[in-house]
């Protein structure tokens, strides 16, 4: 409106100021040619104006543009997975270590025969200390820890006489957590029970070896020292 306001009056004041005759000389009426040209000097500015704004304005289109395409972001580095935890320092599996049956002749069959052996209630030693059993039969020996000396007691055959049978004692009680049992695998241990509580009983089931004669002894530090032990004769 400003703008429009004194470009008007500065026309008016020209035209009266230098003649109204050099303006009022191509036109019929004098005033309302002054008045119009005013208006079209106007409506030229405001058109100007109009056309600058949008030629700014269309310029910040084209400024704007085409967007540069996004500088694509580097890919996050993948983290390292954290390392896997160091495996643990294999202990034995506690169904290795477990106080249960076990050796190289345990076979899960029907039994086809049992036999039961005690503990002598009043000493470290095996009320049965010798027994004869069938070459290739499977056995089932059910041994019971009667005792009034509230001991641990159990039932171990091993694959000879006392010269193995020392080796499979030292391997049994080197197994602690195993309760004396022999550990898994041991050599020369054909079959065994569990480490019983006194007034206990447990079985364990085995082929028998070839005919020979093995001795059979407790684990339980000290007792096969102290004479725990017994005879199986395999026969034919
Ligand atoms: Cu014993």
């Amino acid at each position: 409106m400003s703008w429009r306001g004194s470009g008007r009056s500065s026309f008016r004041s020209r035209s009266s100021g230098n003649g109204g005759s050099t303006f009022s000389g191509g036109s019929a009426g004098g005033p309302p040619l002054i008045v119009m040209m005013g208006l079209a000097f106007g409506a030229g500015l405001i058109m100007l104006i109009v056309m600058i704004a949008s030629n700014a304005s269309a310029g910040g289109f084209v400024a704007a543009g085409p967007r540069p395409t996004a500088i694509p972001r580097p890919t996050a580095t993948p983290r390292p997975t954290p390392a896997p935890a160091a495996a643990q320092p294999t202990r034995p599996p506690a169904a290795q270590a477990a106080n249960a049956p076990g050796g190289s002749n345990v076979v899960d069959e029907t039994p086809n025969r049992t036999i039961e052996v005690r503990a002598d209630p009043n000493a470290l030693a095996f009320v049965e200390k010798s027994l004869s059993v069938p070459a290739n039969t499977v056995v089932r020996l059910d041994f019971i820890n009667e005792n009034n000396l509230g001991v641990q007691h159990n039932w171990v055959l091993v694959n000879g006489g006392d010269d193995v049978a020392e080796a499979v004692n030292t391997a049994a009680q080197n197994n602690a957590d195993g309760l004396f049992v022999p550990p898994p695998d041991t050599p020369n241990a054909l079959a065994w029970t569990a480490m019983l509580n006194a007034g206990q009983t447990g079985s364990v089931t085995f082929r028998t070896p070839p005919p020979g004669t093995y001795l059979y002894i407790c684990t339980f530090p000290g007792h096969y020292l102290a004479g725990m032990k017994g005879t199986l004769t395999v026969t034919q």
